[in-house]
């Protein structure tokens, strides 16, 4: 097959999935859910007489749960409540550090300039791996024409997920945009679960058993050399906790819990389904922050 005639193949291929899209007459939701545009549609709902609640699957019949279930995962999409994730520049040069750009840009096309202030800082930067290595946790600085900028360095070849957490009027979204780093990419394997992990001399355990769809309560101790750490505070609380689900990279909202003993740090996190999920754990001591990563399995 000549290169012309592959494109040609591609291009039919191309047409086929979108005339069966058009077909099927729905936008596929963040979860990959399709009646998540009908609820936004007002023409949609104007126009069709029929209840979509007598429509759905057992997964989305409880209109509670699947609400529930988009709302405790978010960074899948560049846009979302209004808002929109535009990168300067998606390719990055691999392993050299460099100026990263982006704004969030409301719905009149113009960058937000107005953030809420959430841990002392306005926008967290999460970046990290497709296959959920090489996490980051940037705080870039608010230009005035409403520019986010950092120095972001990408260590190593691949796809990277950038996550942009930011609250307004006490809303949080979180966006999510891809990075791209050329050159050969070898994705890791997803670490087995554990619960027990040895960082820069800390040994840092994870108590808790998760449950899909049910509030889970997260505990994290830290010692050193046998005692437990005085933590320093960090970004407004005891550490600072990333949950992502293997396989899409879901952004799950966790919140700190004030009533922790000394040494730990609990988290209230909401794991949206089953299976397995990276858990990026920050917190400071002695001036400098920690990440710890755990894989935890989510039981059914
Ligand atoms: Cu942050």
């Amino acid at each position: 097959m000549t290169a012309l005639a592959r494109l040609a193949a591609y291009a039919a291929a191309l047409a086929i999935i979108a005339a069966v899209a058009a077909g099927l007459g729905y936008a596929v939701g963040p979860l990959g859910e399709p009646d998540e545009v009908t609820h936004s549609d007002p023409v949609h709902q104007d126009t069709d007489p029929v209840d979509d609640h007598t429509e759905k699957g057992d997964m989305t019949s409880d209109q509670n749960g699947h609400n529930r279930e988009t709302e405790a995962a978010s960074g899948l999409a560049v846009a979302s409540s209004g808002y929109q994730l535009v990168l300067e520049d998606a390719a990055l040069p691999t392993g050299r550090p460099g100026p990263f750009r982006f704004r969030i840009v409301g719905r009149d096309g113009e960058a937000v300039r107005e953030f809420d202030l959430e841990g002392g800082v306005r926008m967290h930067l999460i970046v990290v791996r497709r296959d959920l290595t090489r996490y980051q946790h940037l705080h870039p600085e608010l230009r005035p024409d409403g520019t986010w900028e950092t120095e972001l360095a990408l260590p190593e070849a691949g796809v990277y997920r950038a996550f942009a957490d930011f609250e307004r009027a006490g809303d949080k979204t979180v966006l999510g945009a891809d990075l791209f780093a050329t050159g050969e990419f070898v994705p890791a394997p997803l670490p087995p679960p554990d619960t027990a992990l040895e960082v820069d001399g800390y040994d840092v355990r994870l108590e808790g058993e998760a449950h899909a769809s049910r509030e889970t309560e997260l505990v994290f101790s830290v010692r050193h050399g046998g005692e437990p750490v005085e933590l320093e505070p960090y970004l407004g609380a005891q550490g600072h906790l990333v949950a992502l689900r293997a396989g899409d990279l879901a952004y799950l909202h966790v919140h700190p819990l004030r009533d922790a003993d000394r040494g730990e740090i609990a988290f209230a996190a909401s794991f949206p389904t089953p299976g397995p999920y990276r858990l990026f754990l920050q917190v400071k001591d002695g001036g400098r922050v920690q990440t710890a990563a755990f894989t935890l399995e989510v039981r059914r």
